[in-house]
């Protein structure tokens, strides 16, 4: 389909104008139980303008432990691990130490989607109620995004232009 100049600036446009769910690098699954596993998916939809996208880095925030992550085909992966401020409860063990940050190196043209893939623990640490950010750097070959801003209380991520993934925390489900 031959797109229009005009609707094809509209799409540029669409992607600046609307900051939410899928404009930028997003959570799959946007709400999860604490003192659960969770599987985090961060969703890449665009490079920096039309350059690729060539590394992803992701920080763990406080209280998420136990992280895993998914090796991709055709990308270098990297964690850095420190210790937990305090020993932390995941099912019948106790962590000390895990990875803090995550980085992805490879290539993803802005024509593409990508998904990269951690699997966490959320500690009953973490306040149901609230929204629990993972600040994210995106590298392109020209130019870069943070996606680390975490909106004020009453304020959204709509109200930024380069918002953190967020994940609203729901309480623990009982058995
Ligand atoms: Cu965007």
């Amino acid at each position: 389909m031959m797109l229009s100049r005009s609707s094809l600036s509209f799409l540029i446009a669409a992607c600046v104008l609307v900051p939410s769910a899928q404009a930028h690098i997003t959570l799959e699954k946007p709400e999860a139980a604490v003192a659960a596993p969770y599987k985090a998916v961060f969703r890449v939809p665009h490079g920096c303008g039309d350059s690729p996208t060539v590394k992803i880095r992701i920080r763990i925030p406080q209280g998420v432990i136990g992280v895993k992550p998914m090796p991709k085909p055709g990308w270098q992966l990297e964690t850095v691990k420190a210790k937990y401020d305090k020993p932390y409860k995941m099912f019948h063990n106790a962590l000390t130490e895990g990875v803090r940050e995550v980085t992805w190196t490879g290539k993803l043209a802005d024509d593409n989607y990508d998904e990269f893939v951690l699997s966490t623990y959320l500690t009953d640490e973490l306040k149901p109620g609230t929204t629990l950010y993972f600040p994210v750097v995106q590298e392109c070959e020209k130019g870069v995004h943070r996606w680390i801003e975490i909106p004020e209380a009453g304020k959204t991520a709509a109200d930024l232009p380069e918002s953190a993934p967020g994940l609203k925390l729901v309480p623990a489900q009982r058995p």
